[in-house]
């Protein structure tokens, strides 16, 4: 998770803005889906899914769960933070 998040939030912000969010998502995806491409209505659906206090910004609480929900491929579940 760490080397995740470290490889995505490149400038080290604490946080992923929607360009590194946006390279996050499509990268993995491929990676779970063999998907190559999303529209930008699936992303901004995917992001506002995620961003769960709405601070524009993917936390890391917050991609948590997207990571465990892609490993799952169960995006539509409402599932809490621990
Ligand atoms: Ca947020």
């Amino acid at each position: 998770m760490d080397e995740i998040w470290e490889e995505y939030d490149t400038d080290n912000s604490g946080s992923l803005d929607k360009n590194e969010a946006k390279r996050f998502i499509k990268n993995t995806l491929t990676e779970f889906y063999d998907e190559s491409d999303i529209s930008d209505g699936d992303f901004e659906a995917a992001f506002h899914e995620f961003d769960k206090d709405g601070s524009g910004t993917i936390e890391k609480n917050e991609l948590a769960v997207f990571v465990r929900r892609m490993k799952r491929g169960n995006f539509s579940d409402n599932e809490s933070f621990d």
